[in-house]
């Protein structure tokens, strides 16, 4: 009897789940379905694809060139290095003891922090985001206590909506680096893991992926403040370098498949005045509102391209040629010289170029110094000029504030020039690239004002961003008592210290001819890759 009453009950609920999951459907419009039912084939074509591939022959590791020193012989210099060594154990030791295992620190309520790019579960993104800094510092015991939590802790099977953009970038990233550094398999056994999980996220009409993925469940879905339902340029443009070295040290064409794909649709689309809008909707394929930017929304889809080449050895002219495509449609479009001389990278929206340039912006100054060798037409002068060029204004950007230290974005308009105007612009969050733009132009022309620079927004750090649980933000660099916002960000350990202390190292600590940096400052080593396929692509023939 109570068996046959269980099973009527169990019928009775089926038949509910069956009759709101029809009514969800009908609920929806015949877009959103077709939609569905595309991405249910998508599906389905991976799973066939996956089987009929077969796996390529392990690779050798790429041959990795200087992993350790870079002692300056100069004292002063040393001096420096070692002050910025210090600066990375503070912000690292505070972590350790307030906010191990959290994503992020705040230093001032001492207690873990986080955001929603990194979904709702402790990932550890500090660590993972730290570890090559602290192996290049030779702070071998952090370094240490870092791999073990990622080897004990580090687990990616949690119901949490992430970012596909910036899990890929920090921890894919992060863990690629520290493992090429390190030669610890853990490393890689997580990134691979990791990638596992963002795969579904490439499972949409196009196959551009959704800018989130919830790692257990697989669904993914876009931002709601993105135009028109649309994935972001920005995000889906930088996965280029980390899949491509998962497909290598893998042996598995899967991740090298999706970003090649990607790149394909992208080169096909028409684009307006040669720029790429920031926008583009995965279930349709179309542009969402026509905004273009080097800055954020924008900024390393550009930058993946000039090292999707660097990092093939060259080999990968159709991103060459992609870049060379955009830059030059940049500079005619966005590119332009200040009232006082000063040269500066606006946002197009839609048919006007606002004279407005972000923080992130200035990170197009050591791109442009970095694709200067190559070039198209041999104009390799004139970008290491408009890499220099780019630096000056950034760095007047630092210099015209109270804090000497950057805004979020500064306009040139109005007789304003390189200042922010807005107050919600005035904030400045432990951002690299300004540094990250001194240290290119550093290595590229030795021209000693880079360290100058670098050291004088090194001291600013020190004097108004340290506190004694860490480093934050602060809230408005043209006030003489600024209020924090309580936030040491992970790429402050990544980025902003490795770049600083590169900049005061000598040139054969991670040279650039081996090595290419993700945009979060992890690097990569250069892949030579002439005798091996990667899927078939002739780029790599
Ligand atoms: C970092 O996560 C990366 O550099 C990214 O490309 C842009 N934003 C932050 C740093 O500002």
């Amino acid at each position: 009897r109570e068996e046959e009453e269980r099973l009527r009950n169990k019928i009775r609920a089926d038949h509910e789940k069956a009759l709101e999951e029809a009514k969800e459907k009908l609920k929806k419009s015949r877009d959103e379905i077709q939609a569905e039912i595309q991405t249910e084939k998508n599906k389905v074509v991976q799973e066939l694809k996956k089987k009929d591939s077969k796996p390529l022959p392990p690779v050798p590791l790429p041959n990795l060139i200087g992993i350790n020193s870079g002692e300056p012989a100069d004292p002063d210099i040393r001096e420096k290095r070692n002050k910025i060594k210090e600066m990375m154990k503070h912000a690292w030791d505070n972590y350790r003891q307030y906010g191990w295992g959290h994503n992020e620190l705040k230093p001032i309520a001492r207690k873990g922090h986080s955001t929603n790019i990194f979904g709702n579960s402790q990932m550890g993104a500090t660590i993972v985001d730290a570890l090559d800094t602290l192996y290049i510092m030779g702070l071998h015991d952090e370094f240490r206590e870092g791999q073990e939590w990622i080897d004990k802790n580090l687990d990616f099977s949690v119901n949490s909506e992430v970012s596909v953009f910036e899990v890929n970038i920090r921890f894919i990233g992060g863990l690629l680096a520290a493992y090429y550094l390190s030669g610890q398999e853990v490393f890689k056994i997580k990134a691979v893991q990791l990638a596992g999980k963002l795969l579904p996220a490439f499972n949409t009409p196009t196959g551009i992926p959704w800018a989130m993925v919830n790692l257990k469940s697989g669904v993914g879905r876009n931002w709601g403040w993105a135009s028109a339902g649309s994935s972001i340029l920005a995000e889906f443009g930088t996965l280029h370098m980390e899949f491509v070295h998962l497909s290598y040290l893998t042996g598995d064409p899967v991740y090298y498949n999706k970003v090649m794909h990607i790149r394909k649709l992208l080169q096909k689309m028409d684009r307006p005045n040669g720029l790429y809008p920031n926008y583009l909707n995965p279930r349709t394929g179309r542009w969402g509102q026509h905004h273009t930017s080097v800055g954020g929304l924008g900024d390393s889809f550009y930058e993946y391209l000039l090292k999707a080449w660097l990092m093939s050895d060259k080999m990968d002219t159709e991103a060459r040629k992609m870049y060379d495509d955009a830059i030059e449609a940049i500079e005619k479009h966005l590119i332009r010289k200040s009232n006082g001389g000063l040269t500066f990278i606006g946002e197009w929206k839609n048919g006007h170029l606002e004279r407005k340039m972000g923080h992130l912006t200035c990170f197009a100054g050591g791109m442009f110094a970095l694709g200067a060798d190559g070039s198209r037409d041999d104009k390799a002068g004139h970008y290491l000029q408009l890499g220099a060029e780019i630096a000056h204004t950034c760095h007047e950007s630092y210099d015209r504030t109270t804090l000497k230290l950057g805004p979020e974005a500064f306009k040139f308009d109005g007789g304003v020039e390189a200042v922010a105007v807005r107050q919600n612009e005035k904030y400045y969050i432990l951002r690299p690239e300004v540094i990250e733009t001194y240290w290119y132009m550093w290595r590229f022309t030795h021209d000693p004002k880079y360290r100058q620079w670098g050291w004088e927004a090194t001291q600013a750090i020190d004097k108004y961003c340290r506190v004694s649980g860490g480093f934050s933000g602060v809230k408005d660099v043209y006030s003489s008592s600024p209020t924090y916002d309580d936030v040491q960000q992970s790429f402050f350990l990544a980025e902003t210290l490795k770049y600083l202390y590169l900049l005061f190292s000598n040139d054969d600590l991670l040279p650039l001819d081996n090595w290419v940096f993700n945009t979060e400052a992890h690097p990569l080593p250069v892949l030579h890759l002439a005798n091996t396929t990667l899927s078939g692509n002739p780029a790599y023939r």
